[in-house]
């Protein structure tokens, strides 16, 4: 059984890691290696999709090899991400199942590049005319509007995601796209007020005052000099290789596009520029009788012009002590404190409101496709809050892949009656309940901290994670320092780890109670409600007179809870496809493929483990109709009609190709083939016959002329 196919060429490494033999963890890294070698970014397990960033641009995106990927079958080809876009949209229009695409890797792995390749690929494939192609150009240019208020330079990507994303994309019952819908998950937006050294704050800053007019930025009553701006890093204010102003062009271009009037962008620049503001805003001490420091604006007329009442809310804060209303006055680092919170709060309330705006524009209801660009697993030297709620959701997605790929997989040959031994895989469930349970998960204990009445700081919260969680397998903390599980003892005393399926992670406590709290004092709230400008307003609705009395809004961490929780129901609902990306090394070259690093990403994401069970079972598997319909013209007994139930007809098919017996077993509603080769081989005995059938009716043809 001869099969061409680049699958299996020897020089460029096996294209499907099911194909691999020896399997061994070395011989999987040593493919990777050979086919980054040889820009073969793209590698299979079956249908899940490995992408290496190649950290240069490949000329494989082209109009020519759209046409190549279309309609074709998904293991005909050299492995691409354009064949999983293209099974993915097949499947949606001609079987009607709901998609959803699932990328994952670490920060700069490649995932949003993915998500984009993907999203070209399906607008570049599905119906054209004017009214289908406004909307996928407006879905198309909602990626440089989000990318712009919600991506910023880090030491691990020039282009990190600081938000996550997913978009579903709707489809009509021809496959034509009608619009979509955004959901938005937690932006990092202490990154506003303060960013890591040797990283920036959101690109859109750069951008506005790269890319503006004289006349713009004089309206904004904006300086160019990014070195005016207290929330704007110095040390690397510009990236090599990137264009803030042109990216200025490109973003103000798309929000047209996208369908913002030109007042709305307006509103969102001078929002921008009022947190730019708000950062330059500076306090000084006053002394009062009672021997108390009260915070004072230093400079009154500096570029922020101030009203009365946002001034008042930076001196004083009214606390309701029962009915009573009573005024304390704020320190100089309370009135900091408030100060970033506000800032941040501006700018995380902008952000939501785009996509709410964005989703104004793009919104219908149909089949849909969901694309899934969420921020990667984090373990960095310091890790926060926010690693924790980026982890932790990485974490249910990785639940989401062993559920779907390997449970699943292993339930269809019970469910179909064939013969299965079981594999063992390592279930993270647990630890996705010590974060998320609603008893004593590590985020209820934080709730129930910041609720509670009394002195509440990082320390306390600490002691109540010590005590409950000292029996856990996969956390550690001062008080578990001698857990049999984890046997690292360096455990500084403000934090604690966690045994994360992607690896152990220390946090540190400090800052938790505050990010979960994201209290801003209600004074504030009020100051923007009362703002004569109309989208500030909007986005402060709790400072509303008429909302004075609303309960503590939900905390950080729950809101995140909820919505991961909406997340996982949405794509369990829908048929997954996976995108695994991987990062060839920390340096952002094209040339080097560090071992090390490669391996610890091929672990994390539990690629060895996918390959297994794959190769323990069947690599493919059909419904007995569709696999008669088409293979029957390669039988005599089964073309062009069979007459009888469609399994008896695929037994006759089979064993009349003589297909090995070994190769395939019979299920209860479906055909299971081990073995790519073997459906490589029934593609190539079909083409020959239609190709056969084609020359013969060209014979025919020419005889009647
Ligand atoms: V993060 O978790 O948002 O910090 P991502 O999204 O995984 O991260 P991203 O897609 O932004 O990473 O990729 C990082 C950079 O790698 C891009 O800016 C490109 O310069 C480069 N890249 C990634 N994929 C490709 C590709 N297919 N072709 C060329 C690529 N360059
Ligand atoms: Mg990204």
């Amino acid at each position: 059984m001869e099969v061409k196919t680049s699958l299996l060429d020897n020089m460029i490494g096996v294209g499907d890691m099911v194909l691999l033999e020896p399997l061994s963890e070395d011989s999987f890294l040593e493919n990777l290696k050979k086919r980054f070698e040889h820009n073969e970014i793209y590698t299979y397990i079956g249908s899940v999709v490995i992408s290496m960033n190649p950290y240069r641009s490949l000329p494989i995106y082209t109009p020519e090899k759209v046409e190549e990927y279309r309609n074709r079958n998904f293991y005909e080809l050299s492995p691409h991400i354009y064949a999983l876009a293209d099974e993915a949209y097949r499947s949606l229009r001609d079987q009607d199942k709901d998609q959803c695409i699932l990328i994952t890797g670490e920060s700069g792995a490649g995932k949003t590049e993915a998500s984009k390749l993907v999203m070209s690929y399906v607008a570049a494939v599905c119906g054209k005319g004017q009214e289908v192609n406004k909307v996928k150009e407006q879905l198309l240019q909602s990626n440089p509007v989000l990318e712009a208020f919600g991506n910023a330079k880090t030491v691990r990507n020039d282009n990190s995601s600081r938000f996550g994303k997913y978009m579903d994309i709707e489809f009509d019952f021809k496959g034509d796209p009608l619009g979509g819908v955004i959901s938005n998950y937690l932006l990092e937006k202490s990154r506003v007020v303060k960013q890591p050294r040797g990283e920036r704050n959101f690109h859109i800053f750069y951008q506005l005052l790269s890319g503006a007019s004289d006349e713009t930025l004089k309206k904004l009553k904006l300086d160019r000099d990014f070195s005016k701006y207290n929330y704007l890093s110095l040390d690397s204010a510009s990236v090599s290789g990137v264009d803030d102003a042109a990216n200025f062009r490109t973003v103000r271009n798309a929000m047209q596009i996208v369908g913002f009037m030109e007042d709305e962008v307006q509103s969102v620049l001078q929002l921008v520029a009022a947190v730019l503001k708000l950062g330059n805003i500076e306090f000084k001490p006053e002394s009062r009788s009672n021997g108390l420091d009260e915070s004072r604006v230093k400079d009154k007329n500096g570029d922020w012009s101030l009203n009365s009442v946002l001034e008042r809310a930076f001196s004083y804060r009214t606390v309701e002590a029962k009915s009573e209303k009573v005024s304390t006055t704020l320190n100089v680092a309370q009135a900091y404190y408030a100060r970033d919170a506000l800032a941040k709060n501006l700018y995380s309330r902008l952000f939501s409101w785009l996509v709410t705006r964005i989703n104004e524009s793009i919104k219908t209801r149909h089949k849909v496709m969901g694309v899934l660009d969420i921020y990667g697993f984090e373990i960095f030297e310091d890790n926060s809050f926010e690693q924790f709620i980026i982890n932790y959701c990485n974490e249910k997605l990785q639940q989401i892949f062993i559920e779907l790929t390997l449970r699943e997989e292993q339930e269809e040959y019970i469910r179909e009656g064939i013969e299965w031994t079981n594999i063992e895989y390592f279930n993270n469930a647990v630890i996705c309940d010590l974060i998320e349970n609603n008893k004593n998960g590590i985020l209820a204990m934080l709730d129930e901290e910041c609720l509670r009445p009394g002195t509440v700081t990082d320390e306390t919260f600490l002691d109540k994670l010590n005590m409950i969680c000292a029996q856990h397998q996969h956390f550690e903390s001062r008080l578990s320092k001698n857990s049999k599980f984890l046997t690292d003892h360096s455990l500084p005393h403000n934090c604690f780890r966690i045994q994360h399926y992607a690896g152990k992670v220390l946090y540190r406590a400090e800052g938790f109670v505050d990010k979960n709290n994201d209290l801003l004092y209600r004074d504030l709230s009020q100051a923007m409600y009362k703002a004569n400008h109309g989208l500030i307003k909007q986005l402060f609705p709790e400072g509303s007179p008429a909302k004075i009395n609303l309960k503590r809004p939900p905390t950080a961490g729950y809101q995140f809870k909820a919505s991961v929780g909406t997340l996982m129901r949405n794509l369990q609902t829908k048929n997954p496809n996976y995108i695994r990306c991987i990062k060839p090394n920390d340096k952002k070259s094209s040339h080097i493929f560090t071992e090390s690093l490669v391996c610890h990403q091929v672990r994390y994401l539990g690629l060895m483990e996918n390959v297994r069970v794959r190769r323990a079972g069947y690599a493919f598997r059909q419904a007995y109709e569709p696999c008669l319909e088409r293979y029957k013209m390669l039988c005599k007994k089964t073309w062009p009609h069979w007459k009888g139930p469609a399994r008896k007809g695929v037994e006759v098919l089979m064993s009349d190709l003589k297909v090995p017996a070994e190769e395939y077993a019979y299920g209860r509603s479906k055909i299971f083939i081990r073995n790519p080769k073997t459906l490589f081989f029934l593609e190539e005995r079909r083409r020959q016959c239609l190709q056969d059938l084609a020359t013969l009716i060209q014979k025919i043809y020419r005889g009647w002329k």
